[in-house]
């Protein structure tokens, strides 16, 4: 038994400052149109695939900011995305900052979205590891104010679309093994995760030589301790003076790459994705219903980090009253 999806990486190379939502939508449709006349049934975009990279800069206009947002998904300027990818038959991912107004308050989101083959959003994911600092930072060659700029997500849903259960996650959450395991407890059989990653992290340059391995290991990693497809596409290239890597790729649930970009402009890279090719992972040794052991797993929750309970309150110091699981 097979269940084919063929995926297509629509990776995109810098998108300017200046360009428009109709020049990067006009990008967008070559390569949807692309992996169309190849057979995909699925192209899947970049985070953030409608502007450049804003988080970069420190802004303190609301109006420039907000005008990085979209107020409706589809919107005037991404309809003719949704209605190529109806006409096609044709399903995509794609990532973009959402202005949302929820009881009378006005929330801001990193967002990204499955539609499926007749162009109507299926699923909805908001980023819940946002990276980066909230205040301006000014020693930085440059910012990465999404704390500021955006409200963290809750969740992460997984929906049946092309014949599986799909996943979302966007950029920074491929770094945390919890994304790829909240997922692969509800049985996700292919993750989508769109990112912008600058080759530089101010804090840890020391880091930045091994940018496009740790790109890969997360999500080998992910992948295979999940028994699920994980595809990664990047905003790639000089992208208003930040280089940014690209490394898109997609990864079988064994951990392997099947498909990946060469270059860091706009490009695809395809793959015959079998989503049967997941039961051997999860029917055996990654089996969640039969070998994990979530009594033993108290600490992931109810702890921030080795300082810090969920709550936000110390971590208790150890002593004989001290539940030190907590
Ligand atoms: N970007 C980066 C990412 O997680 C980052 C932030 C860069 C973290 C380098 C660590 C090292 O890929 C986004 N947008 O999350």
């Amino acid at each position: 038994m097979s269940r084919f999806v063929n995926v297509a990486i629509g990776q995109l190379g810098p998108i300017a400052k200046q360009e428009t939502r109709a020049q990067v939508v006009h990008r967008l449709s070559a390569l949807m149109l692309q992996a169309h006349q190849m057979g995909c049934d699925l192209i899947v975009f970049p985070e953030l695939a409608l502007t450049t990279f804003f988080p970069r800069w420190y802004i303190e206009d609301v109006a420039e900011l907000n005008a990085y947002y979209e107020r409706a998904m589809p919107g005037p300027e991404t309809q003719g995305l949704f209605d190529l990818s109806r006409k096609l038959g044709i399903g995509f991912y794609i990532g973009y900052g959402e202005l949302a107004v929820e009881e009378g308050r006005t929330r801001r989101y990193n967002t990204s979205i499955i539609v499926d083959k007749g162009g109507q959003i299926v699923g909805k994911y908001r980023k819940v590891h946002l990276p980066g600092h909230e205040a301006h930072e000014p020693w930085r060659a440059f910012q990465h104010l999404e704390k500021r700029y955006f409200e963290a997500g809750k969740d992460f849903p997984v929906f049946e679309a092309f014949g599986g259960k799909f996943g979302m996650a966007i950029c920074n959450d491929r770094r945390w093994t919890e994304t790829y395991r909240e997922m692969g407890v509800q049985g996700v059989e292919m993750i989508l995760i769109g990112y912008n990653t600058p080759v530089h992290n101010p804090p840890a340059p020391e880091h930045d030589d091994l940018s496009l391995f740790h790109n890969q290991l997360v999500m080998q990693a992910g992948a295979y301790q999940n028994g699920t497809w994980v595809v990664g596409v990047a905003k790639a290239g000089i992208e208003e003076g930040v280089d940014q890597i690209g490394g898109s790729c997609i990864v079988a649930p064994s951990g392997e790459i099947v498909a990946s970009c060469t270059t860091k402009g706009d490009e695809l890279a395809l793959a015959r994705c079998d989503l049967d090719l997941c039961n051997s992972f999860k029917e055996t040794t990654f089996n969640f219903d039969l070998h994990r052991q979530p009594d033993a797993y108290s600490r992931i929750v109810a702890r921030k980090g080795p300082g810090l309970m969920a709550d936000g309150s110390p971590v208790p110091p150890p002593g004989p009253k001290t539940d030190d699981r907590a």
